[in-house]
């Protein structure tokens, strides 16, 4: 009884004693749980995140435009020095790689609402002919630089409470893709709160309504200790192996062209702690973040925060000003992660959602309509804290089509004709004769995968010049 009274206590200052509204119809091991929920969560922090973003007083700032200047970017080479520049920065690169110093982080701890897939979305079946998951893709990729480095980079996994066994066991099906080391570590959590009041949501009887803190949380999720505390964390472990650099991206981009080795080549020559790639936007109300210059320092607005005046302002030439677009492919130092871990909070963001939730009556609500506000961190946010950055271009045709919907834009059909479009231009490379609709796409599904070749140099010389590809095709 004292028990329940000092937990009342604790939530009633903050005005969450509803938590306990079910405590007299729970059995032993519910109470021990619910009270093992509640000790995770940092109560007073909430109550400041719920008194700023949910109730609005005093409200974070809104971007001022005036300080805001487009950034410096590495643009796509055009000339021969620029060309001859950049072969340079690969080379580095590939040292950092031959020398076993790359490890790659993969977030995959996303719900995946928008898809309305019901497992983790690493594992949606998305190769326009071979129907290889989005894991297998990434793995082999990884499997491939192994082979083409002769040191194999280790692969960590980030998920959720959510869809962790999932997700390790679907692995486990698959023998691991072939990769030699895969560790999986699970992000932090946060309590979503109702719309209107801020009130914490229960899920069921004495279950808080929990969900993912977004990937901002896989810097902290980095540092903490695995396995229930007995292993080291994926950092610790990162830095025995001699893994210097992080190569970061998320896991619905079957186009990521994994540890470019031109991209950590160009970091590293900058001494750069945060590194990331941009797209050039096509229109203002594209859905991707925005790399920008705040009073000298880069940081990323996102989409949804991006004022209407900034995304729509062009430059002489007619080109939209805030072009640079965040595709969420990032290389970071693992000492700047080490640096930032305990010292610095990444901010939170709201996210509106529907959250199904434990009515008065005990019933089980399904909302219609969004009712509660969610709290996540953006990885991009440590961008200002970097002691040095490099923004480097790429071209989306090349390595930017995210799967996030069921039908319509980045959907499987989008992601299917990308890739075929993507390997159809390889295999051009390579001597053979695809054929092109009219807009010059694909008109059938091609695919090759990354353990026949990781790029068009590597197809050459595997396909007969002169070869006409009539159907769909799968070279593995
Ligand atoms: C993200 C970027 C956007 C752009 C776009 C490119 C943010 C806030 N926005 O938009 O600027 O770069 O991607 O595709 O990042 N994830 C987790 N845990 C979480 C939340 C997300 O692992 O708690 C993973 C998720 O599995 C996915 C990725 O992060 O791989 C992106 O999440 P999203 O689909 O919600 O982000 P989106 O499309 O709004």
């Amino acid at each position: 009884m004292a028990f329940k009274q000092d937990l009342a206590e604790r939530l009633e200052k903050h005005g969450q004693g509803h938590l306990l509204r079910s405590w007299d119809d729970l059995d032993d091991a519910g109470r021990e749980a619910l009270a093992a929920e509640v000790a995770s969560i940092d109560f007073d922090h909430l109550s400041r995140l719920v008194a700023e973003l949910v109730k609005g007083e005093g409200a974070r700032a809104e971007v001022d435009t005036d300080r805001v200047r487009p950034i410096d970017v590495v643009r796509m080479p055009q000339t021969d020095a620029e060309r001859a520049d950049r072969r340079r920065a690969t080379e580095a690169g590939e040292e950092a790689l031959a020398a076993g110093e790359v490890g790659v982080v993969v977030v995959a701890g996303g719900s995946g609402t928008r898809l309305g897939f019901p497992g983790p979305k690493g594992t949606f079946p998305i190769g326009p002919v071979s129907s290889a998951s989005l894991f297998q893709i990434h793995a082999e990729k990884v499997v491939a630089l192994g082979r083409r480095y002769g040191k194999q980079p280790p692969l960590y996994v980030m998920t959720s409470h959510e869809n962790h066994d999932a997700t390790v066991r679907f692995f486990e099906e698959h023998d691991r893709f072939g990769l030699d080391h895969v560790r999986f570590f699970v992000q932090g959590r946060m309590p979503a709160v109702d719309l209107a009041t801020g009130a914490v949501l229960l899920a069921g009887p004495g279950q808080v309504a929990m969900s993912p803190d977004g990937h901002g949380g896989t810097l902290a999720a980095l540092a903490a200790p695995g396995g229930e505390g007995c292993k080291p964390s994926c950092l610790d472990e990162m830095g025995d192996r001699g893994v210097r650099t992080l190569f970061y991206f998320q896991v619905d981009n079957p186009m990521v062209e994994i540890a470019d080795p031109t991209f950590i080549g160009l970091h590293r020559r900058a001494d750069a702690e945060m590194s990331l790639k941009v797209i050039e936007k096509l229109a203002p109300d594209e859905k991707v973040g925005v790399v920008v210059d705040v009073d000298g320092r880069p940081q990323i607005i996102e989409y949804s925060d991006l004022p209407r005046p900034l995304a729509e302002a062009r430059n002489e030439e007619g080109q939209l000003a805030y072009w640079a677009g965040s595709i969420a492919i990032h290389v970071l130092e693992r000492s700047f992660v080490q640096r930032l871990v305990g010292v610095h909070r990444l901010p939170f963001h709201r996210a509106v959602k529907k959250v199904p939730y434990l009515g008065e009556a005990g019933e089980l609500v399904r909302p219609a309509e969004p009712n509660a506000v969610k709290f996540e961190q953006f990885i991009f946010d440590a961008l200002p804290e970097a002691r040095g950055y490099v923004v480097v271009e790429t071209d989306r045709a090349v390595e930017f089509e995210p799967l996030k919907n069921a039908v319509g834009p980045d959907s499987p059909a989008t992601v299917h004709q990308r890739m075929s479009d993507l390997f159809g231009s390889w295999l051009e490379q390579a001597g053979a004769v695809v054929p092109r609709r009219p807009d010059g796409t694909v008109p059938f599904a091609v695919e090759i995968s990354p353990l026949f070749a990781l790029d068009a140099h590597e197809l050459k010389g595997k396909v007969e010049p002169g070869t006409t590809i009539e159907r769909p095709i799968y070279l593995r």
